[in-house]
């Protein structure tokens, strides 16, 4: 077998911080996991930075967490490749690069990494080859997922572990850090990570509106400038606070992921988005409303509704609806009710709930983990 120590991961930031997060989170768990020698090349060490603050915007390589960061510039200074090569969500590798590739004996091993959907064309598509029209490579698409047979998630062998200590003993300390109260016996605290979302106005009048208070925290970002208009402010900034009804809000900082992974240990209920974050908010044990990424003509309705179908499964029809109505309606899909009654419903089924999310990350953990999966198929195809 070849020395697989050396793993190459490129990634081009095209916006928000999914790409970015997801392959530090990978790399991360290459090095710290399975002990390989890890490059990350990133082509925007800004955004990267805004999710790890360590990360110095402008060297041009560093060593972070154990990965070596590399800045990927144009024109693309020559670098030996790798053994295992890795294109994040079909970022085209520098030409250079991929021509060194070319030369080498045997070929490093090229993979895609896809990404994230529970869509059921993803298993058949997992580990497919596509031959290089002119130099002696083969990409193969590596496809994460929710069953045993995709590529699996990305998740620390710790992590349960981790929470559990968190929510027994770490929660008040966190909550003095961000400058809060711990939440009363009848607060839901939730945690809001969203994309401009029509939606929004009217959820935040249910929760103004309901009987019981609802704290809204919510780090800085793209959804910002609705929260102010709704409080009919100028604006909003990191420590900034409103209050309408049973309704407050703070703004919190764009924190690292680590500390964001905290944020969705210690809320009742968490709003996500993307991939990263959503597939984080599973693993914490606690209720989620996901927004997909908005696509084109609503492609990712399809993703939504395969996503719900899997969480959804096996809870009873009264559970089931409410929490697929207001994922529904949060992603701008067709809908029988309004936010009122969604939100109603959501509460009224709220333990049921609360449990099922409790026991969903052993659920989860059954696809395997995607660094595991990742190391295991790169040995098969370079014995
Ligand atoms: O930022 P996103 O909307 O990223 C998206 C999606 O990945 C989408 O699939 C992709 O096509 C698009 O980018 C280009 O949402 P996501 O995936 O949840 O990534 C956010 C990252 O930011 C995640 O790693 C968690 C992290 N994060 C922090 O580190 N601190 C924070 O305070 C918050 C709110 C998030």
């Amino acid at each position: 077998m070849r020395a697989l120590r050396t793993w190459d991961i490129f990634c081009n930031v095209v916006d928000n911080y999914g790409d970015i997060g997801i392959a530090w989170r990978l790399a991360r768990g290459l090095v710290s996991e399975h002990g390989l020698a890890v490059r990350l090349w990133v082509d925007d060490l800004r955004a990267f930075r805004h999710i790890w603050p360590a990360i110095a915007a402008d060297a041009d390589r560093q060593i972070c967490e154990g990965v070596t960061v590399c800045a990927w510039r144009t024109p693309f200074a020559i670098a030996e490749p790798a053994a295992v090569v890795i294109e994040a969500f079909g970022c085209a590798l520098p030409e250079i690069y991929l021509a060194a590739m070319g030369e080498q004996s045997p070929p490093p091993l090229w993979i895609n990494l896809e990404y994230l959907s529970a869509e059921s064309w993803v298993a058949g598509h997992h580990g497919l080859p596509s031959p290089h029209p002119r130099l002696p490579l083969t990409k193969f698409f590596f496809f994460p997922g929710y069953t045993p047979d995709t590529g699996g998630l990305l998740v620390e062998p710790d992590l349960a572990r981790r929470r559990a200590t968190f929510v027994q003993r770490g929660m008040p300390a966190f909550w003095r850090e961000l400058g809060l109260d711990a939440p009363s016996a009848d607060e839901l605290r939730v945690s809001l990570f969203a994309y401009e979302n029509p939606a929004l106005p009217d959820l935040l009048d249910a929760w103004a509106a309901g009987p019981h208070p609802v704290t809204c925290l919510v780090p800085e970002g793209r959804v910002i400038p609705q929260l102010a208009a709704w409080l009919a402010v100028p604006g909003l900034r990191a420590g900034d606070a409103g209050r309408r009804g049973a309704l407050r809000i703070h703004v919190l900082p764009f924190m690292n992921q680590d500390r964001y992974d905290r944020l969705l240990w210690a809320c009742g209920l968490n709003f996500v988005r993307g991939e990263d974050s959503c597939v984080r908010a599973q693993w914490a044990a606690r209720p989620l409303v996901w927004q997909a990424y908005p696509q084109a003509d609503d492609a990712h309705w399809n993703k939504t509704s395969a996503l719900l179908m899997h969480y959804t499964a096996g809870l009873d029809t009264a559970t089931a609806d409410a929490v697929s109505g207001l994922w529904r309606l949060w992603n701008g899909m067709p809908s029988a009710h309004r936010m009122p009654v969604c939100w109603a419903a959501w509460r009224a089924c709220q333990d049921p709930i609360e449990r099922h999310a409790r026991a969903w990350p052993e659920r989860l953990a059954s696809a395997g983990r995607l660094t595991d999966k990742l190391v295991e198929f790169a040995e098969n195809k370079l014995k």
